[in-house]
């Protein structure tokens, strides 16, 4: 493997030897692929923890949906969705991810045991969000965000989707750093579906190195997305739903493990530990 693309650990998490399994667990009504199905504490934190019985080695936390289209929730039902979920799961040892651009829900998400912080606006939404992830000494996530997805996909627009993604993301990796985050609790996510199509997605899949060459561990997170539809629809064919996507999805996890992802974030997680674990012995021959 070249060291371009060597997998390195994030400060303050587990270091795993292969690719880690982030499984997710959507506190909200309205997700669009598993919206609804843990809306409550009570069996949000069971789900999470059957994410872990089957192979997950941190579960991300959400409150808010960010699905095309979707309106923001409010601070206080973002605190009350996530917050207990949060903190059911860490009491029980589960290396816990929160999934937030609220600054607020970070804070009290680190305070009830949360591990790492997860924000797709990689600190753009809330200003207050690099301070309090910097204060704290967390993990940081840093998505490939370009706004709020308000219908259509006006920000989706590329001459070079790689170049530019890689671009922006550093300078927000460098805007983060100065805020104060270490350099070794960033990890990086190009935002799969982000202001992005199918071709943007796929291009992006192919060009892992050039994300590595950020030198930050990378998260992949393609669980479901709407280019596996097309993908599997091919040129003429129907789409298949949210829930129809979990081969192809361990498909890209394979794939990503394949190329030195730190980790993979998934809502059905069986499938993807096998294949992340596949990926290692795999990688574990060349090395011999
Ligand atoms: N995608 C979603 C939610 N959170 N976090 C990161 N780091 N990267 C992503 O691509 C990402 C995310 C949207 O998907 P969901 O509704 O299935 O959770």
């Amino acid at each position: 493997m070249s060291t371009q693309n060597e997998r390195t650990g994030v400060a303050g998490l587990p270091a795993w030897d292969r690719c880690a399994v982030m499984g997710v667990v959507n506190v909200t009504p309205d997700s669009f692929s598993d919206g609804g199905r843990w809306f409550d504490t009570t069996a949000a934190v069971k789900h999470g923890l059957d994410l872990v019985a089957e192979g997950a080695d941190l579960v991300d936390v959400g409150g808010e949906s960010t699905r095309p289209g979707a309106s923001r929730v409010d601070e206080a039902e973002e605190l009350r969705r996530v917050v207990p979920v949060v903190r059911g799961l860490a009491s029980e040892g589960v290396v816990v991810s929160v999934d937030t651009m609220r600054a607020s829900v970070a804070e009290q998400s680190l305070a009830a045991g949360a591990a790492l912080v997860n924000d797709v606006s990689g600190g753009l939404a809330d200003p207050a969000m690099v301070p309090v992830v910097a204060a704290a000494g967390a993990p940081f996530v840093v998505m490939h965000w370009r706004g709020f997805l308000a219908g259509g996909n006006v920000r989706g627009v590329y001459e070079d989707v790689v170049a530019e993604v890689v671009d922006e993301l550093h300078a927000r990796v460098e805007a983060v750093l100065a805020g104060g985050v270490a350099p070794d609790r960033v990890v990086v996510d190009p935002g799969l579906g982000f202001s992005k199509d199918a071709e943007h997605d796929i291009a992006l899949l192919a060009h892992l190195d050039r994300l590595h060459g950020l030198g930050h561990p990378l998260l992949v997170a393609a669980s479901r997305k709407r280019f596996l539809g097309r993908v599997l629809a091919g040129p003429e064919g129907t789409v298949p739903p949210a829930r129809e996507r979990d081969a192809a999805t361990a498909a890209v996890s394979a794939l990503a493990a394949h190329q030195g992802a730190w980790a993979v974030r998934v809502h059905e997680v069986r499938a993807t530990a096998d294949a992340v674990r596949v990926a290692r012995a795999v990688e574990g021959a060349r090395q011999r």
